[in-house]
């Protein structure tokens, strides 16, 4: 059967509510900023993804950016590996970072989408893998001590074994306190992350984690303790400590990735599937990764995550914060502290009545 062909390409701009603000050591994100991504085809198959803009100011220019690149690819076939070589071929000379690396990955995700779904298959399967269980971390904000303990109280009975929290917004003293309410809470056995943001320096980030160790928290990992793009200091920081590095969410496309690893930047790489270049990007980049010997964990966008982990080589967590499941009809939940990829394609269909209530006019 010849593939569908690409008819129409859309995107919405969206605030979808969470069920927790987003908060971080800099910035906090009451409703998820997204554009979402509809690819309409010949055979009456859609494709759906969506990206996450981290911001609303940059919805607007999202959807812009989408609908104009998408309008270059009507009348030609649903091939997403295809399809990003001649988009990224038409971003040599401008650059494949920022919003044009994430219009072309929600392209990319939105194709595979509909190129599963044409096959009745999800894109677990098409990528050769069984649909396996993949194992989670629940991935929360910035803890506030005698305000979250509920949370981890939930998480561990929606039977995550691991746990993330975000810190850096006070002292160490103050994060010390923290980790040890937190301890107390969740026991040794459960696996314990802790995510800076980027916000330290970094002796000061060394000074941190050499503390940590004192204290015998046993953290799993420390996540972006300086500015993402600073190889250097991530490379410093990782060989000054004991506890794991982890960093990658801001790796743009699959060559940044290979530069960061290059680099030895983190003992761990943490693709974003939008940063990295969506499921063709993802791909690429994971085989570095499986080549230097670090494992993968995902980065948000849960759904396509949980597919794309079930191929990766050095799979190691998916990282369970749902920015999207209030406007599916079929929200991904977590079984047994993991996610099992759905098909047909990737398991999303939009609850169009929430959308609209959602859509940014
Ligand atoms: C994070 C940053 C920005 C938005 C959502 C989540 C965080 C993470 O770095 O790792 O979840
Ligand atoms: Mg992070």
């Amino acid at each position: 059967m010849p593939s569908p062909k690409i008819t129409k390409i859309t995107a919405r701009p969206v605030l979808a509510p969470l069920k927790q603000p987003i908060t971080t050591a800099t910035v906090s994100i009451p409703k998820a900023p997204l554009v979402l991504v509809d690819i309409m085809t010949d055979k009456g198959i859609v494709g759906h993804s969506y990206v996450f803009t981290y911001t609303t100011v940059a919805l607007a220019p999202m959807v812009r950016l989408i609908e104009d690149i998408g309008s270059g690819l009507i009348g030609k076939s649903v091939h997403p590996v295809s399809r990003m070589a001649e988009m990224e071929q038409s971003f040599r000379l401008l650059g494949r970072q920022g919003l044009i690396a994430m219009a072309l990955a929600g392209l990319d995700m939105a194709l595979w989408d509909a190129l599963a779904k044409a096959q009745d298959f999800s894109v677990a399967q098409m990528l050769g893998a069984s649909p396996i269980p993949v194992p989670c971390y629940n991935s929360l904000g910035v803890f506030e001590i005698g305000r979250d303990e509920p949370l981890l109280a939930q998480s561990l009975a929606d039977g995550f074994k691991a746990i993330k929290v975000k810190v850096g917004v006070g002292s160490l003293a103050h994060d010390v306190e923290t980790l040890h309410a937190i301890r107390s809470e969740i026991g040794p056995e459960i696996r314990l992350m802790i995510d800076y943001n980027q916000s330290l320096t970094v002796p000061e980030a060394i000074r941190r984690i050499k503390r940590f160790e004192e204290e015998g928290f046993q953290l799993d990992w420390v996540e972006e303790p300086v500015t993402a793009e600073d190889f250097v200091g991530h490379n410093a920081v990782r060989f000054a400590v004991d506890t794991p590095i982890q960093t990658g969410e801001n790796w743009w496309m699959p060559d940044d990735a290979a530069r960061a690893i290059q680099a030895s930047v983190s003992d761990h790489a943490m693709l974003d599937i939008m940063k990295i270049g969506g499921i063709t990007g993802w791909q690429r980049a994971a085989s570095y990764a499986h080549a230097a010997s670090l494992p993968v964990s995902s980065h948000l966008f849960i759904e396509v995550s949980a597919h794309v982990l079930c191929v990766t080589p050095n799979a190691h967590l998916l990282e369970f914060l749902d920015v999207a499941g209030s406007l599916l009809e079929e929200p991904y939940l977590v079984e047994n502290g993991a996610l099992t990829p759905k098909g047909p394609g990737l398991g999303i269909s939009w609850d169009e009545s929430a959308v609209q209530r959602a859509v940014v006019q």
